[in-house]
């Protein structure tokens, strides 16, 4: 089996309410990881993606899109 060499990193975020706010925040992380994975659970507070960045660095992408990353 191949074994991937992407950490899953999982981020608990505030304020995201809307598919557009799920769509910013992909777009966010995938501007500084264009092949970066993401999965945004608008309902339950979190963004889950699988990159080559370090996880501070997704965090800052999410809070320069304006929300609140709380974990
Ligand atoms: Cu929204």
């Amino acid at each position: 089996m191949e074994k991937t060499d992407q950490p899953l990193i999982t981020l608990k975020v505030e304020g995201m309410s809307c598919g557009h706010c799920a769509q910013a925040v992909t777009a966010a992380i995938q501007a500084k990881d264009p092949a970066a994975k993401v999965v945004v659970d608008v309902a339950g507070g979190t963004v889950k993606t699988e990159t080559v960045l370090p996880r501070h660095v997704v965090s800052m992408a999410v809070e320069e899109e304006g929300y609140a990353v709380k974990g």
